[in-house]
């Protein structure tokens, strides 16, 4: 009973994750802010409350990714 609600529980947790990794826009290396190959809960959190403005590259309107936190570009996006 308890190896069931375990699996269970895995397999929520990861249907989770893969839910939020498919709503946000950058990817895995975007958000390993300090580069050491792991996605702490503090870097998750950071990009997950992040906001959208437009901003003009080189003439080009493009779409920056900034963090609601401290307002600082995540990423910037144009299409071209
Ligand atoms: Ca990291």
């Amino acid at each position: 009973m308890k190896i069931g609600l375990g699996i269970v529980s895995v397999v929520l947790l990861v249907t989770v994750i893969a839910i939020w990794f498919a709503r946000v826009p950058f990817t895995y290396d975007d958000m390993d802010l300090n580069q050491d190959g792991w996605l702490g809960l503090s870097e998750a959190m950071y990009f997950f409350d992040h906001g959208v403005r437009k901003v003009t590259v080189e003439g080009e309107v493009c779409t920056e990714y900034y963090a609601l936190k401290d307002g600082l570009p995540l990423k910037v996006v144009c299409e071209n």
